[in-house]
């Protein structure tokens, strides 16, 4: 609680009197740089005595940032901007109430925006500038809920029709429709970054202002400006993506931030705090990680209030009321509110008496207040070296007569036949009652004084906001001799995929047309996949260069940090890492960079942990790739069962333009990644790869004639038996990943078996089942008979079929109908635990043996082979009848 020279009498405490008044003075006498450079110095001393003085600064009283005395004047007119922002209000909520009238049930919100209309109209008609010939281009994010009024703003500006307002929420009909929330999937040439995803637009924005200060430090960018504005909810701000990565942005200087926290005090069931106050929390958090923090509170109609205040009791009854109480002034009558705001105080009721019960019911919050958010809003845009917070109080369903402020207000989407009548008069709507009624939407002639202001306004910011578009240029991919070490093969030398990965990645980063758009992102493991090489080559990037000499300086591999540094190391952090991808797969759309991302990972640590992240950068439409490190539940030995993944790639193959790889190979990898390129970046796909590398070595072979195609695909024949099969002695492996090697094992196997196997390389399956069942689809509405790949590659092959893999028996069980034959499918199912590679390969029954064993029991059952047979095999081979299934048991079964 803030302490007033006015609130110590000398008599109760003379020294404490006698500070006070000094500090008065100072501040008054010398100004307020000179008080704060004293308190600070008397501040530190104390901590030097080791008297730490918690919450000194981090905390302030709770009022509006930016006192009277700074408030620039306001640079538009706010009673012609108001009523814009009441035709943009009638417009948004007639559109929800449409769709529940319809009866198609398709919802919407109304209370959202109502609450935020002001902070959006300020930042629209005076802020947020579009790219231009000298400017980099805002990029801006609202609430996603708060999304009808940004349409109800494209239908005044025209460039949304009618009947698009009419479909909000329906985007399959005829006319064209809306989406719910900014999908720049569905609205490519409107929305520019998806938010619906309560979090996630926080890192989204704190990593885009990061990215586009990369490209700037490495010279892919003019330094042009180009601010970041993300908008969120205070309920939304508990999502642990909020705080969880707002320091990087404090670190690195990101004076193109600026985040606004729509603190209406309520999310979807109630109040955020209502035995606390978010604004107060959530500014210590912001300011204790580096931010400026500037809170808008209060609206003008206080100041005068405030100027009477001479003894504090007005601000320390401001700083007790805890924010289910200003909940409850949002719905009281002005005597209810003045009784239980005043209380037993007669001082706070002289200074109350100024205003009527009806000004005390009616006085508004600072998110109400032009002046007040135009105040912070400059302010922030001017500021330099750090990023800002703007806490703003609103009033959730601000002018929803009867609704506002109530805990139902969320989910509210309709209003009575009186109601909607009463709000459009109250808006100063012209529709008459049968119009108001049904809702329909108000849009003033095009010369009106209301269009006219608003086109004039968005026109000198650089035309309509949102916008996307894409203006990049196109980059040919690179000729596939680049990757002639991989090609060629590794003779007898072994290595791993990610090993290939790694040296093609060097290769590309040397590439003349490529090799400065590459951007190696890497959380805390460059070292596990071997990447500490690339450090010194292409240095880390940091704003600040490198202020220290670092330990490993004499080596051939330093931490080398520098200012044009081309990796993002990006420390612990999954999301943020994510967040980066984002940013540099959006480059194209963004900035007009063709950056590529090679994101390199645990895999495990991916889909499961930042899946949303992945989901929400195919809605915005990323390119780059996805690697997925240290993959296959068992060839990542020792680290056990939080570590070892076996289920990525069919995680993978939930997100639609997401196309998934697990290659054996490094020829394999290097068409894989160049094919990538050409899609992605000359022909300019909006898809993206994800391709699993492991920690297996072994000797890489040179790429055999004409397999490319079915690299691609997904399937190729990698290496026909070399006996003949006799009596339908017959077998065909599917091998993927590091499993190819125990695929081959089983091959040998079979051959002293006298079974003649053929080995095929399925570097997909995942494409191979999407494009079957795409074709399936189209034979079926058409009556064609399209052959997928699956069944037209293995046309002709007699014999059974035996798919293994280092992933769930999903994975290849998803190509199964197009398979010609008796099938098996072998795969990790279950937790990984902590073992040596042969033993896991072993447990989940995926080694050269059981590969081997599956392949003669399936001849047995077709009468090939003979029960006797089968039976020595599997005692030659060490196949446990009886063994565990490591689906439901873990080591202790085991024993
Ligand atoms: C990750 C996630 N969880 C839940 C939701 C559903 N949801 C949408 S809005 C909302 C409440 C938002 O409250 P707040 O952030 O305070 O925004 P307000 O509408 O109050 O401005 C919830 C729970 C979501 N969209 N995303
Ligand atoms: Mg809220």
């Amino acid at each position: 609680m803030a302490t007033r020279r006015a609130d110590i009498t000398p008599a109760e405490d003379p020294e404490l009197h006698e500070w006070l008044e000094s500090m008065e003075s100072l501040l008054q006498v010398e100004g307020p740089d000179r008080a704060k450079a004293i308190f600070t110095a008397v501040r530190d001393y104390l901590s030097n005595e080791n008297v730490i003085v918690e919450d000194a600064t981090l905390n302030t009283p709770y009022r509006n940032t930016i006192p009277l005395a700074e408030q620039p004047a306001y640079p538009g007119p706010i009673e012609l901007e108001q009523r814009i922002e009441n035709i943009l209000r009638w417009n948004a909520m007639a559109m929800v109430l449409r769709g529940y009238d319809s009866g198609s049930g398709v919802g919407g919100h109304i209370g959202t925006y109502a609450s935020a209309a002001t902070m959006m109209e300020v930042g629209l008609n005076h802020f947020f500038r579009n790219q231009g010939p000298d400017y980099g281009g805002d990029l801006v994010s609202f609430q996603a809920h708060a999304a009808p009024g940004v349409y109800a703003r494209a239908f005044l500006e025209g460039r949304l029709a009618a009947e698009q307002l009419d479909n909000f929420r329906r985007e399959l009909q005829p006319a064209g429709g809306l989406s719910s929330y900014p999908h720049p999937r569905n609205m490519p040439d409107f929305w520019q970054m998806p938010c619906a995803s309560m979090g996630l637009s926080t890192p989204s924005a704190i990593y885009q202002a990061r990215f586009a200060k990369y490209l700037e430090n490495r010279g892919l960018k003019p330094n042009n400006g180009g601010k970041v504005w993300a908008f969120i909810g205070d309920g939304e701000s508990d999502e642990p993506e909020v705080l969880g990565t707002i320091n990087i942005a404090a670190r690195e200087h990101l004076d193109n931030l600026i985040m606004v926290v729509n603190c209406n005090l309520q999310r979807l069931d109630g109040p955020v705090r209502g035995n606390g106050k978010i604004i107060q929390e959530l500014e210590r958090s912001f300011r204790g990680a580096g931010w400026q923090v500037i809170k808008v509170i209060w609206s003008g109609e206080w100041d005068p209030l405030f100027a009477i205040d001479h003894d504090g009791v007005l601000q320390a009854r401001m700083n007790r009321a805890v924010d289910g109480d200003y909940q409850m002034y949002s719905v009281a009558s002005g005597p209810e509110v003045r009784a239980h705001w005043v209380g037993d105080s007669q001082r706070l009721a002289d200074i109350m008496s100024v205003l009527s019960d009806e000004e005390i019911r009616v006085i508004r919050r600072g998110g109400h207040d032009h002046h007040k958010i135009h105040a912070a809003f400059a302010r922030a845009a001017a500021t330099t070296n750090r990023p800002t917070v703007i806490l703003i109080k609103t009033i959730k369903g601000y002018g929803m007569q009867g609704y506002e402020g109530s805990n139902a207000v969320h989910q509210k989407k309709n209003l009575s036949r009186e109601e909607r009548i009463d709000t459009a008069r109250r808006l100063g709507i012209p529709l008459d009652e049968a119009a108001a009624a049904r809702a329909d939407s108000y849009r003033p002639a095009d010369n009106s004084e209301e269009l006219r202001y608003l086109n004039e306004r968005r026109a000198a910011l650089g035309g309509p906001w949102p916008v996307r578009e894409v203006d990049c240029p196109a980059l040919a991919p690179p000729a596939l001799d680049v990757f002639q070490d991989q090609l060629k093969g590794s003779g007898d030398r072994e290595l791993s995929t990610t090993m290939a990965f790694v040296r093609m990645l060097a290769k590309l980063m040397d590439h003349p047309e490529l090799g400065k758009y590459v951007v190696p992102i890497v959380p805390d493991e460059a070292r596990t996949f071997g990447m500490e090489a690339l450090f010194r080559k292409a240095g880390i990037y940091s704003f600040e260069g490198q202020k220290y000499r670092p330990v490993d300086s004499s080596t051939l591999m330093p931490y080398r940090e520098a200012q044009d540094g081309q990796i993002l190391q990006e420390g612990i952090c999954e999301a943020g890492a994510m967040a980066s991808f984002m940013a540099a797969g959006t480059a194209y759309a963004v900035h007009g960079v063709p950056t590529i991302p090679f994101y390199v990972f645990y895999s495990i640590f991916g889909f499961q942990r930042v899946g949303d992240m992945i989901w929400s950068c195919g809605d915005m439409l990323s390119r780059g790739f996805l690697l997925g490190g240290t993959s296959g539940r068992t060839t990542l030995n020792g680290e056990g069962l939080q570590h070892e993944d076996g289920h990525s790639q069919v995680l993978a193959s939930t997100v639609p333009n997401l196309l998934s790889y697990d290659p054996a190979f490094a020829y394999e990898l290097a068409v894989i990644v160049r094919e990538g390129i050409r899609r992605m970046y000359e022909a300019q796909e909006n898809i993206f790869y994800y391709i699993t590398i492991h920690n297996q070595n072994y000797a890489m072979p040179a790429m055999p004639e004409g397999v490319e195609d079915g690299i691609v695909r997904g399937l190729y024949r990698y290496k026909p038996s070399d006996i003949d099969a006799r009596k339908g002695r017959r077998a065909h492996l599917f091998g993927s990943g590091a499993i190819m090697s125990e695929v081959l094992g089983a091959q040998a196997l079979l051959a002293d078996a006298g079974v003649a196997a053929d080995v095929w390389s399925v570097t997909s399956y995942n494409e191979l089942s999407r494009e079957a069942l795409r074709l399936e689809r189209h034979n079926l509405l058409r009556g064609e008979n399209k052959e997928p790949c699956v069944r037209r590659t293995l046309a002709g092959e007699s014999g059974v079929f035996v798919a293994a893999s280092d992933y769930m028996k999903a994975l290849p069980m998803s190509i199964a109908r197009w398979v010609p034959g008796p099938y098996v499918v072998l795969g990790t199912d279950g937790y990984g635990l902590s073992e040596s590679r042969p033993d896991l390969r072993d447990w989940f029954e995926v080694s050269a043996q059981y590969i081997a064993y599956a392949a003669m029991a399936s001849l047995a059952e077709t009468g090939v082979v003979k029960g006797k047979e089968l039976k020595d095999c599997a005692q030659g081979w060490g196949i446990r009848p009886d063994k565990p299934d490591p689906a439901l048991a873990g080591p202790a079964q085991a024993r």
